[in-house]
């Protein structure tokens, strides 16, 4: 059985090889992209199987994602290739290191993965794992890839549906008509687990008060991660499904809740994971401060911090100690320049996360 199956578009990248805007850079280096790749090459990485679902181009590129991503040791027998469209491929500058303002220049429109659909990806794959990761950013690329998406985290699968993990990486660029915010709420709704940055859902929701104020609007998720950038992570986690935190964020190292383990979605649309498996006995919420780094890069980052939980998910971590493997695994990819880091190996994030609060700050 495959621990995690992450389904999504990636892209050869193109990094400049010195500061400077779009215009400016005269040179670039290639590497892959893809937000939930990343996700998949960071959990192969850390000594986790993982399955990437997509389709690529028949292209050089196709074949460049495909053998890079399999050298991560991610399992890339359910990729398809497109005999007609293209690979995607993406160039962005290095970013100012003040602002974190980078320019993005996609094209991706038309390719190959955004032909991905109901019928064109193979369900079972995409299912085949414990849990099941998805971004919002599949759901702009077509009208097919937001079908396969509703399908994906809707009631489509019936029993024994994976775990969905969903990470609404909200990229307002992407949406051209103004559905994405309502788009990726209700995805949101219909998944498990639920990464989502404060200033990305003030973005896309305009919901400013903070990570009690998301939960507030989101409270279906059985568990829903706020990052706050910088300041930490609140994570939310139900006691049954829809049941909203009764009580503010705790700080660091106050009561977290117990291991769970991962659960399995039943088949109605209203199933919840907590009606057929053992959730914590009540509802909570937990927050855990970022480690301070010296960021090189911070695109990625978010990708490894889903990564990081989900590992420590996996391993059935309590609460606090995901929260910490995730701000870990993020640490790792900021402090590096690419969208990818290697992940700090089990043993070291065990230890580092067993530290107490003071050691950790
Ligand atoms: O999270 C990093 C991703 O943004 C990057 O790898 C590219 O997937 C990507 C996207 O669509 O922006």
């Amino acid at each position: 059985v495959v621990d995690v199956v992450a389904l999504g578009e990636s892209m050869v990248t193109f990094l400049p090889t010195r500061p400077g805007r779009l215009a400016d850079v005269p040179s670039f280096e290639r590497a892959i992209g893809g937000a939930e790749s990343n996700v998949a090459c960071a959990l192969a990485a850390a000594g986790h199987r993982a399955r990437w679902v997509s389709r690529v181009g028949t292209d050089g590129f196709g074949d460049h994602l495909v053998e890079a991503i399999a050298g991560y040791g991610v399992d890339v027998s359910a990729v398809r290739r497109d005999p007609v469209r293209p690979t995607g491929v993406y160039f962005r500058t290095a970013g100012d290191r003040a602002t974190d303002a980078h320019e993005v220049a996609y094209y991706r429109a038309g390719s190959a993965a955004s032909g991905m659909s109901v019928e064109d990806v193979d369900l079972s794959a995409a299912r085949s794992g414990r849990v099941l990761h998805l971004s919002g950013i599949t759901a702009a690329l077509s009208e097919g890839c937001l079908g396969l998406m509703r399908e994906l985290t809707g009631a489509g699968a019936g029993a024994g549906r994976p775990m969905v993990s969903f990470d609404v990486n909200y990229r307002a660029g992407l949406w051209g008509d103004g559905d994405g915010p309502g788009v990726l709420l209700e995805l949101a709704r219909g998944a498990d687990v639920v990464f989502v940055g404060e200033d990305e859902a003030e973005d896309a929701w305009g919901i400013a008060g903070g990570p009690e104020a998301v939960r507030a609007a989101l409270p279906e998720p059985g568990v829903l991660v706020v990052k706050q950038g910088g300041v930490g992570a609140t994570a939310f986690v139900s006691a049954a499904g829809g049941v909203r935190p009764s009580r503010p964020a705790q700080a660091a190292g106050s009561r977290a809740a117990g291991a769970a383990p991962v659960p399995q979605r039943g088949g109605t649309p209203s199933a919840r994971a907590s009606d057929t498996h053992p959730r914590p006995a009540e509802a909570s919420s937990t927050f855990v401060p970022a480690l301070t780094v010296d960021v090189v890069a911070t695109v990625g980052a978010g990708d490894a911090f889903a990564a990081g939980f989900l590992s420590a998910t996996l391993r059935a971590l309590p609460i606090r100690d995901r929260l910490r493997h995730a701000h870990l695994w993020a640490a790792a990819t900021l402090t590096a320049p690419g969208d990818l880091a290697a992940p700090p190996s089990h043993d070291t994030a065990d230890r580092l996360a067993a530290l107490d609060d003071a050691g950790w700050e």
